[in-house]
């Protein structure tokens, strides 16, 4: 239905911008935006104390804001070997989602795991706002412009289960820097969630509705800023306000946000103000607290964005705990489960000492002394990382 007909008028549904028309209706809010961004200063390269720990003001500054970027801390190498493994997966997706094959016409890549590795999403879209997927944590709809008339009938827009489809990203796992902030954050017995990347293709790439991640504990009598843990997201290319991820300061203290009426405040506009963009060059790292409200917008610039996003909780937060969002509510998180996810922590650490035998590894509290029965090779991959997705632990 086009317009709703009342008894004197006909109000006509917001026209369907083109893609032209909403990277032109973003110009004066991201340039907002982004001077809002520089302003907060919660932005610099990864700093330890004396103590080897987290640098306290970078804590400080997370706990403030709700999230952080850190500059620079991926090697230029490694960047180039994480943007080799994204493309080999791009270049050998499905032409569809229950395609058999890939665009050349061979068998299209990781049919033999469990959990597909790709999500398609049809070009410019917002999957999942206003609908009841992943628990309905995104009550809204995100403009969804037109897309050019050449663009295919459907993308990728997520990639499942980096620690076995790329061998860099398995390696990025046990990446020492992002180990050592999980362990400030979450404590050293700190467990894994999930891992997706998002992939907003030039043009593209769908957008992802105004939500905060957590779902189970908000009325927890144990609630707290921390509860739902955090991302990392980290970045292959540069970000910029037009394609990138934004976040509402402060919101992750709280609680749980209406976002309807966020929205509705907002004249029912997908700017909604005060949010501000996670800036970044290729190579920069952000976290962000789980409970903050974010999301992004189609991404009608020419710009690929590959945001590499992997998650840590509390032990506390998921001991006991049952599933949701990618798991199902019959499953209880015990010790066993939470011992086996958190293993491929330690295979990853393990691989990238292999690769990059120069750096320090990190040392992963709760596998400290059973080192030798994770070492990286076929026969653990087989044992502990195959369809570790299976095991996700998803609150
Ligand atoms: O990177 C994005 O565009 C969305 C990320 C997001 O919503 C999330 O990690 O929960």
């Amino acid at each position: 239905m086009k317009g709703q007909s009342t008894m004197n008028s006909t109000v006509a549904a917001p026209a369907v911008p083109t893609a032209q028309q909403h990277a032109a209706g973003m110009t004066d809010y991201v340039q907002a935006g982004t001077e809002q961004a520089l302003r907060l200063g919660n932005r610099g390269p990864v700093r330890f104390a004396s103590d080897g720990k987290l640098h306290p003001d970078i804590l400080e500054a997370f706990r403030e804001h709700g999230f952080y970027v850190f500059e620079g801390v991926i090697a230029d190498a490694e960047l180039d070997e994480l943007r080799a493994d994204i493309d080999y997966l791009l270049e050998h997706a499905p032409t569809a989602p229950d395609a058999k094959l890939d665009k050349k016409g061979r068998p299209a890549y990781g049919r033999e795991f469990a959990r597909n590795p790709y999500l398609f999403i049809k070009p410019l879209s917002d999957p999942w706002g206003g609908t009841k997927a992943l628990s309905g944590r995104h009550p809204t709809k995100m403009a969804q412009p037109l897309p050019p008339a050449d663009a295919p009938a459907e993308i990728v827009h997520l990639l499942n289960g980096m620690c076995q489809t790329m061998p860099s990203g398995l390696r990025l796992y046990g990446h020492p820097h992002l180990l050592a902030i999980a362990e400030a954050i979450n404590g050293e017995d700190f467990v894994p969630y999930n891992d997706a990347t998002f992939v907003k293709l030039p043009g593209l790439g769908g957008s992802v509705s105004w939500h905060q991640d957590g779902v189970t504990h908000w009325d927890s009598p144990d609630w707290d800023e921390g509860i739902h843990g955090f991302n990392f997201q980290v970045q292959l290319y540069a970000c910029t306000a037009r394609n990138c991820l934004w976040v509402l300061p402060g919101t992750h203290k709280l609680g749980r946000i209406d976002i309807k009426a966020l929205v509705a405040q907002n004249g029912g506009s997908e700017q909604v103000s005060g949010v501000v963009p996670l800036l970044c060059n290729p190579g920069d790292v952000t976290i962000a607290n789980r409970q903050v409200v974010h999301g992004s917008f189609a991404n009608t610039s020419p710009d690929l964005r590959v945001s590499l996003t992997f998650g840590f909780h509390r032990r506390s937060s998921v001991l006991g705990a049952r599933g949701a969002l990618s798991q199902t509510a019959d499953e209880v998180y015990d010790e066993q489960r939470i011992f086996e996810r958190s293993s491929v922590i330690q295979v990853a650490i393990d691989a990238r000492a292999q690769r990059f035998p120069e750096e320090t590894p990190f040392v992963y509290k709760p596998f400290d002394g059973q080192e030798d029965e994770f070492r990286f090779d076929q026969v653990t991959f087989d044992r502990v990382v195959r369809d570790y997705n299976l095991k996700d632990l998803s609150i």
